[in-house]
């Protein structure tokens, strides 16, 4: 059952109206940018054990069944599985309240300084179903043998012991043995997935009444010799890196947004979206799988300092979110990374523990895939061994400087310096490296070629991808960042006109800057 619809709703308990669900109700008009609490509810129509999934809120909610609470959920964006005892077949009242005031605590994970908007409300999809007597609890594929189209089942069920079958791409069903501990798997007719050809196999599992459909890929990807390789061939990422957020209904980003930002993106020529700073929804993932766009996907986070680092709340909360993420979403071929805090301090050596606590709980959960985080400290990062992918956001001619008008100058030696610093030390010159930011703000109109200007960006843009993807050091760039993104009242206000980060290659409502219509113009087009 989608429970998405028109819920009931109060704010800081004054008189109930209807909000519609996936929804902020801080980008509502009535409510538009006020802070406090949003109470949610709604009846459900069920009965027995459910399962109870929200694909993503914020920035934190309290969770109730029938008036009492079922849990507490701290992060925003992530998402969360809930299975309980419904009671007895009938009317029951879900109630999600919604707190989006900004918490400071060093446990938060979402703080004042973040350079992007904290919504409150129900972001994404709500789905809720009726448990079967077993069913399957978790089912991950990953590539063995992508030549001769083989892949690896776990599959974990749950509820009393039934025989498993499985059928691939519609086919016959046929008996699987146990595979809990993961067994091995020929796929009919393989064929490979990548940007170029996003080919998606299916897997249906059928476990007693509960039927489970998956969509998978076969397909490769892995680090090494200083080098990234998709399917056995050496991948040169170009992308953006993309905020979920559109002006009329905040965080909660309608589906065709999505679908048109994703095709714009492809478009473009491009290849891959960093999902900036927090796990991606399953829209948009189904989307990435379907279209050949490669993903970075990375829990909550933005400049966490060192008080958040060595707290033990904090850490916690940064695993259980990426443990969420990575079930969630392990099937998707699109996601080629997982990373996690978006610039945090790692250029102090008391942040070594947090990140390699972080990395191990990926490892953990799957070692198919390369880890990585987005450094703001350039060669001062003292964390860059711990991970598989190095990524540096860098703002040469924007944060650095005080020219008027561009100068390729100092990007080109940015970037130069970097990769070189890199390949020079030991530990890391074995390592994909990648810019994982560069970018400048452009206002829409202004044509008058200086800082903020659509001409600036645009030079500043080209001369960044020209020098990025012409070096063999670099293994890609990402762009700082696809669409204007709203920011809170906060510290950095001054520097973000109209309440945005204008950084955007496209403006909040997707309307194109001057670079854009460049990238666009020099591609064939995909669609
Ligand atoms: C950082 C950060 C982004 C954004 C950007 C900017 O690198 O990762 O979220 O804040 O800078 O626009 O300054």
């Amino acid at each position: 059952m989608l429970l998405n619809g028109l819920w009931k709703f109060s704010f800081n308990d004054e008189a109930e109206t209807e909000l519609p669900v996936p929804g902020c109700f801080d980008a509502c008009p009535q409510y538009r940018f006020l802070r406090g609490i949003g109470t949610y509810r709604r009846q459900v129509l069920c009965g027995g054990n459910v399962e109870l999934r929200f694909d993503g809120l914020g920035l934190r909610a309290h969770i109730f069944w029938d008036g009492r609470e079922i849990a507490f959920e701290p992060t925003a964006y992530t998402p969360l599985t809930l299975r309980f005892n419904a009671g007895n077949p009938g009317e029951h009242e879900l109630k999600v309240v919604c707190d989006n005031t900004i918490d400071e605590s060093p446990e938060s994970e979402f703080r004042l300084f973040y350079d992007f908007y904290g919504f409150g409300g129900i972001y994404r999809d709500v789905e809720l179903r009726e448990l079967p007597e077993s069913y399957v609890d978790f089912a991950k594929i990953t590539t063995s043998d992508l030549h001769n189209g083989c892949i690896r089942l776990q599959v974990k069920t749950a509820g009393k012991t039934t025989p498993l079958t499985a059928a691939f791409d519609g086919g016959e069903f046929f008996a699987l043995p146990d595979c809990s501990g993961g067994i091995e798997l020929e796929v009919p007719n393989p064929q490979a997935w990548s940007p170029q050809h996003p080919h998606l196999h299916t897997l249906q599992i059928r476990c007693g009444t509960d039927l489970c459909k998956i969509c998978f890929g076969l397909r490769t990807i892995e680090a090494r010799d200083g080098q990234l390789f998709l399917n056995g061939k050496a991948l040169i990422l170009k992308g953006v890196n993309r905020h979920d957020a559109w002006p009329d209904t905040g965080a909660a980003v309608p589906p065709e947004v999505i679908r048109n930002d994703l095709l714009a993106i492809k478009n473009a020529g491009m290849n891959c979206i960093r999902g900036s700073h927090y796990p991606q929804s399953e829209a948009l993932l189904n989307l990435a799988d379907e279209l050949g766009l490669l993903v970075w996907n990375e829990t909550l986070g933005w400049e966490n300092p060192i008080e958040s680092l060595e707290n033990q709340v904090f850490r916690q909360r940064q695993k259980d979110g990426l443990r969420r993420m990575i079930q969630s979403s392990f099937n998707h071929p699109s996601i080629i990374f997982w990373g996690f805090l978006n610039e945090a301090i790692t250029n102090d050596l008391r942040a070594r523990p947090a990140i390699a606590e972080l990395a191990a709980t990926i490892r953990a959960e799957d070692s198919s895939r390369p880890i990585t985080f987005a450094t703001m400290f350039g060669e001062n990062d003292l964390c860059l061994d711990l991970v598989d992918v190095i990524s540096f956001n860098t703002y040469p001619c924007w944060y650095g400087g005080n020219n008027r008008f561009f100068d390729p100058v100092p990007v080109q030696e940015t970037l130069d310096n970097l990769l070189s610093f890199v390949r020079s030390n030991e530990k890391l010159a074995q390592k994909p490296v990648l810019i994982s930011e560069i970018g400048a703000g452009a206002l829409p109109g202004d044509h008058s070629g200086r800082r903020w200007s659509e001409e600036y960006q645009a030079e500043l843009i080209h001369c960044a991808m020209d020098t990025a993807l012409r070096d063999p050091r670099c293994s890609g760039i990402l762009l700082w960042q696809f669409c204007n993104s709203p920011v809170d009242d906060n510290p950095r206000i001054m520097m973000r006109p109209r309440g945005y980060n204008n950084k955007g290659l496209v403006d909040e409502f997707r309307k194109p800057k001057l670079v854009w219509k460049q990238l666009t113009q020099n591609n064939p087009g995909v669609h």
